[in-house]
């Protein structure tokens, strides 16, 4: 039988390349978002160019309603989910802590921590019944590391660290493995979310520098995911060449 893997945030960068990549090693998969066009596309996409089969569910992460729907929802050829990718998230905004706006803390809370927390426990239900299972969290080199400006966007990649630690130990006994990778500069639509819509800004956040791709990220998600059972990659730190931590870039 086939693996299903389920990524969460597939109409764009990292997931949507991972979505890509994993069809190609023929994983079934089930893609998820909020912008349902994007999804539909992929499945066509890739249901024909790889023969294997993709259900897209567009639902908001930070629903916990909408996140237990979804899974329960399953038809019984997906229930049955080998590989979960948590990398729906984002950063809002770029503010010192007294100019912040709670609305931009509330979206980044409540998607990268409380969303990945929702999804993770109904997916890992099902791995804990089934004896087996990989999570693959999507944090950030801003769960280690603390700038200037990004209090709230860093705080909740720390919270991802933590959880993936806490993961792994919760779900040890169950032969679940839980692999955070922690990306630095990753060219997707991150920075022009982050600036609501100001692509010049966000181009900015590049300039000078090769950042990595989306398609690097999803390159090291399969190689994590490929190690043999009894392996588990714990972190990776996925830094472009240019780019030493996240105060230390060299733009040429
Ligand atoms: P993108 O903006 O390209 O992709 C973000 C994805 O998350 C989209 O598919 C989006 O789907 C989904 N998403 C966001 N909010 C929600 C929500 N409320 N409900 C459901 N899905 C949601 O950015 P990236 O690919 O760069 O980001 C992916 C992950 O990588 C994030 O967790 C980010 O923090 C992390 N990361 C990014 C880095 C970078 O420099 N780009 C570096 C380190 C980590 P939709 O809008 O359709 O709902
Ligand atoms: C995204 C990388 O440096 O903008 O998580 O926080 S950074």
């Amino acid at each position: 039988m086939g693996k299903t893997a389920l990524i969460t945030g597939a109409t764009s960068g990292i997931g949507e390349a991972t979505a890509v990549r994993l069809a190609r090693r023929g994983f079934d998969l089930i893609v998820t978002g909020r912008r349902c066009a994007r999804l539909r596309e992929l499945k066509k996409k890739l249901e024909a160019a790889h023969g294997i089969e993709v259900l897209p569910l567009s639902f908001d992460v930070r629903d916990r309603h909408q996140c237990e729907a979804a899974i329960d929802s399953l038809p019984e050829a997906f229930r049955r989910i080998d590989v979960l990718v948590n990398n729906a998230g984002l950063a809002a905004g770029l503010e010192h802590i007294d100019e912040g706006d709670p609305n931009d803390w509330d979206r980044m809370i409540d998607t990268n921590i409380k969303g990945l927390l929702y999804i993770t426990r109904k997916v890992a239900q099902g791995m804990v019944a089934q004896g087996a299972g990989h999570i693959v969290n999507i944090g950030s080199i801003a769960g280690s590391e603390v700038y200037e400006n990004g209090a709230a966007y860093c705080a909740s990649k720390h919270a991802v660290h933590a959880l993936s630690q806490g993961m792994r130990i919760d779900l040890l006994r169950h032969g679940i493995r839980v692999t955070e990778i922690r990306p630095g500069m990753v060219e997707t639509e991150f920075s022009i979310v982050r600036f609501d819509g100001d692509a010049d800004r966000a181009a900015n956040v590049y300039k000078g520098v090769k950042p990595l791709t989306a398609n690097d990220v999803a390159r090291t998600v399969c190689w994590a995911i490929s190690q043999p059972a009894h392996v588990n990659v714990s972190e990776i730190v996925l830094m472009p060449t240019q780019q030493a931590d996240a105060f230390y870039t060299h733009r040429k």
